[in-house]
């Protein structure tokens, strides 16, 4: 039988969902190049079928109406359309102005999280900045997660070495992740209500959270503790099971310098841990109880902790419980994915102590680490006129980084704001370059996050889906481009005018020809039946874990009781968008505006009711929006979403009291005054 014409026009093609690092499988059907339709893969071996609301509005998205089509340069108070060649040229001559103006930290880019997933761009960033000279590296790692970097590499001697809560766990303890929204944090789940019913099935699931999150919904157990109080807990039980609990023989075998951790943690007493954290002294015991009884723990951390105050102390602590019980690199623990392409665990690394780089110039008092400088610190450096060309990727930095309202008066300073990006927002507003980026279904791409935080090794590869649309190119492209008008050398010497998608992928990730022929070979997902469990502890200088680094000891030590009177931000992500993507209504819709989570208590206590306008204040700005009252909230908790620019949590935080071993802003347990404005 012939196919009619509608027929022949119309394929469904297989990818994978690029919008989080959970890397869902997609089928998308492609009508006369229009997306037309997105399922799940039903053939993919982990999401099985699962699209989330974000994924399953890919097509809407990648249709999105302000989408970013040509490229575009500022004249005046307009964004002009230019040729690629004429704007990457006026860019490139704008760059080495600024670098002539400022010296090398004159260029500096900030990664999104949308560029880690362009995957063929790997590297190229970096490799432009340090041609240029530059130390200018931001990411939103020093705005997400530097305490998860930071303790691995104090503890293990990697930054990268991130462990992910084994699929076999029979006690699973979420701290301050609802993987139900998010699909984890260093971790990723597709699937996530599976997920969290096998591991309560196979054991016992604990959430600490304290919002009662989706997440406990399933869990047999919900503490919540007062934002921000977390180490007063870990502390307890770190105490406890080094007293009771611990494993003796792992301890023996793969750690230093226990009788330090023993005496810092000596201190947080179980009064201690019930005053500040508000837990009572029961479900605490409950939970010691169940983690000695057990004797394995996976405890998984996300951005509840890494957004504390005390986030690297918090991180710390939680590493060492898994430590203690000897459930770290151990199966029923927390396991570390070697990655499927990269295959970490056959790899020679160079051990790392901690040791900071210097900061940046306007804030010498904060450090350098894992390449990069903290995001806390880009308007200090603009308004010093250190910082004059800025190349955004695939980010936003009204978003992301702490006082938007500062921040956007520092963008308006720059000589030069680049920004690559697949729709218009408001940091195009101020850009003075327009860079449009192949959006995800329009190149070739593995997926990245999925080689450290799935909880199994897998890869795929994917062809484009569709041509790009207008003058849009990938990402790796643009900077390819600039790279060669600016005399830079790239990571695997490509040739941006020859080169395809493939080259690149396969110059960066087709170390291991047999597995990169093995994903090339198929649009599937591959997965290896490889688990291997302690190979980091095997890797490790003397096979032994630092447990007790000083800078941790001492930030421990120096903590302050919480005062429990005060009423603090808590911030949260929303399951039908990720971060501002998506945030403007287009995709699954969402509102402009999001509301405010309040206990109805706390609530009552000021006169506030379910709808009402509120304005929240801090010490460092104000976001005004309507109340929810939801008695899932903590009490004593306000609860703001984030990635919104009309009502954003970035507003209520600080880019100057921030964390000085990693200059991370405290986003979670930030004291706030709530009131009605109606
Ligand atoms: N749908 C969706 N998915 C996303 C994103 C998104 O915006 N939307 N963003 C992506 C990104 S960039 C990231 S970093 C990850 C984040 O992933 P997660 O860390 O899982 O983020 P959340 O879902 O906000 O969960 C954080 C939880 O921490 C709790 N919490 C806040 N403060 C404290 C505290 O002091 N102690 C404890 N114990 N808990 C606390 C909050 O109540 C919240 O439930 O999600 C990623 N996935
Ligand atoms: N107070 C407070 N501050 C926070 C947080 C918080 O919860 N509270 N969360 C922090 C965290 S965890 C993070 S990760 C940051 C988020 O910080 P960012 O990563 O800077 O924010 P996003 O909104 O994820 O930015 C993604 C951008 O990429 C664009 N984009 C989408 N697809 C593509 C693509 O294929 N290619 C390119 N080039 N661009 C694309 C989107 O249009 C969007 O502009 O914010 C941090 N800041
Ligand atoms: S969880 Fe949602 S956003 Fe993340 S990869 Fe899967 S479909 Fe995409
Ligand atoms: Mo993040």
């Amino acid at each position: 039988m012939r196919a009619t014409v509608s027929e022949m026009r119309q394929t469904e093609r297989r990818t994978f969902c690029r919008l989080c690092n959970a890397a869902c499988g997609a089928l998308v059907t492609v009508e006369d190049g229009q997306v037309t339709g997105v399922r799940g893969d039903r053939d993919h071996p982990i999401s099985r079928g699962y699209l989330c609301p974000k994924g399953r509005a890919l097509g809407r998205y990648h249709h999105h109406p302000d989408r970013l089509d040509h490229p575009l340069v500022r004249q005046g108070e307009t964004l002009e359309r230019r040729s690629w060649a004429e704007t990457l040229d006026h860019l490139a001559t704008s760059i080495e102005a600024a670098v002539e103006t400022a010296g090398p930290s004159g260029l500096a880019m900030y990664k999104g999280t949308a560029h880690y997933l362009e995957s063929a761009a790997v590297g190229y960033g970096p490799a432009i900045l340090e041609h240029i000279g530059s130390r200018g590296w931001y990411t939103t790692l020093t705005v997400d997660c530097p305490a998860v970097t930071l303790v691995a590499e104090l503890v293990a001697g990697h930054p990268w070495l991130l462990p992910v809560p084994d699929v076999d766990a029979r006690l699973t303890v979420l701290v301050g992740t609802n993987p139900m929204a998010s699909h984890g944090h260093t971790f990723n789940i597709p699937r996530p209500k599976e997920w969290l019913r096998r591991w309560a099935r196979q054991g016992e699931l604990w959430v600490i959270d304290p919002r009662r999150t989706e997440c406990a919904d399933v869990a047999q157990a919900h503490l919540a503790p007062r934002p921000g109080t977390d180490h007063l807990l870990l502390a307890y039980l770190v105490r406890e099971l080094l007293r009771d609990g611990a494993d003796r023989g792992y301890l023996e075998r793969h750690a230093d310098d226990v009788p330090s951790l023993t005496a810092a943690v000596e201190p947080f007493t179980l009064d201690r841990a019930v005053r500040g954290t508000g837990i009572p002294a029961a479900e605490i015991a409950a939970l010691l109880g169940k983690i000695r009884e057990t004797g394995r723990v996976a405890m998984v951390t996300g951005t509840g902790l890494n957004f504390q105050e005390s986030a690297n102390v918090s991180v710390w602590l939680a590493w060492m419980v898994s430590v203690v019980t000897g459930s770290l690199d151990r199966p029923g623990g927390m396991w570390f994915n070697p990655g499927y392409l990269s295959q970490t665990h056959r790899r020679e690394w160079e051990t790392r102590d901690g040791t900071p780089a210097p900061g940046p110039a306007s804030r010498p008092e904060l450090p350098g680490r894992f390449g990069e400088l903290p995001c806390a610190a880009i308007a200090d450096e603009i308004e010093a006129g250190n910082v004059r060309a800025l190349v955004v990727l695939g980010g936003n930095p009204l978003i992301a980084w702490p006082q938007p309202e500062r921040v956007k008066r520092a963008l308006a300073k720059l000589d030069v704001l680049a920004v690559v990006d697949v729709v218009h927002n408001d940091v195009v507003e101020l850009a003075t370059h327009v860079l449009p980026a192949a959006g995800q279904l329009e190149r070739a791409d593995v997926p990245t996050g999925a080689e450290v935080y799935a909880l199994r090794s897998f890869s795929q590869y994917t062809e484009r889906v569709v041509e790009p649309s207008g003058e849009r190119r990938p990402a790796w492209w643009i900077l390819a481009q600039l790279a060669r008008r600016l005399g830079a050398d790239l990571p695997g010497a490509v040739d941006p005018d020859s080169a395809t998608d493939e080259d690149v992928l396969e110059a960066a990730y087709g170390r291991d020809r047999a597995r990169w022929s093995v994903i090339r070979e198929t649009t599937e997902a591959v997965v290896t039946a490889e688990r291997p469990y302690a190979w980091v502890c095997g890797r490790i200088p003397d096979q032994r874990l630092r447990v007790a680094p000083a800078l941790l000891t001492e930030q421990l030590a120096a903590t302050a009781d919480p005062d429990p009177e005060s009423l603090v931000l808590v911030p949260r992500r929303l399951l039908r968008k990720i971060n501002s993507t998506m945030a403007d209504g287009v995709g699954p819709v969402s509102p402009a505006r999001p509301a405010a989570m309040l206990h109805p208590d706390d609530a009552a206590d000021r006169g506030i009711v379910d709808g009402a306008a509120i304005a929240i204040s801090s010490a460092h700005g104000q976001v005004t929006t309507v109340a929810r009252t939801d008695d899932r909230a903590g009490r004593g908790t306000v609860t703001l979403p984030h990635g919104f620019v009309a009502a954003s949590p970035t507003s209520l935080i600080s880019g100057d009291e921030v964390d000085p071993a990693t200059g991370m802003p405290r986003a979670t347990g930030v004291p706030v005054t709530v009131a009605r404005l109606d």
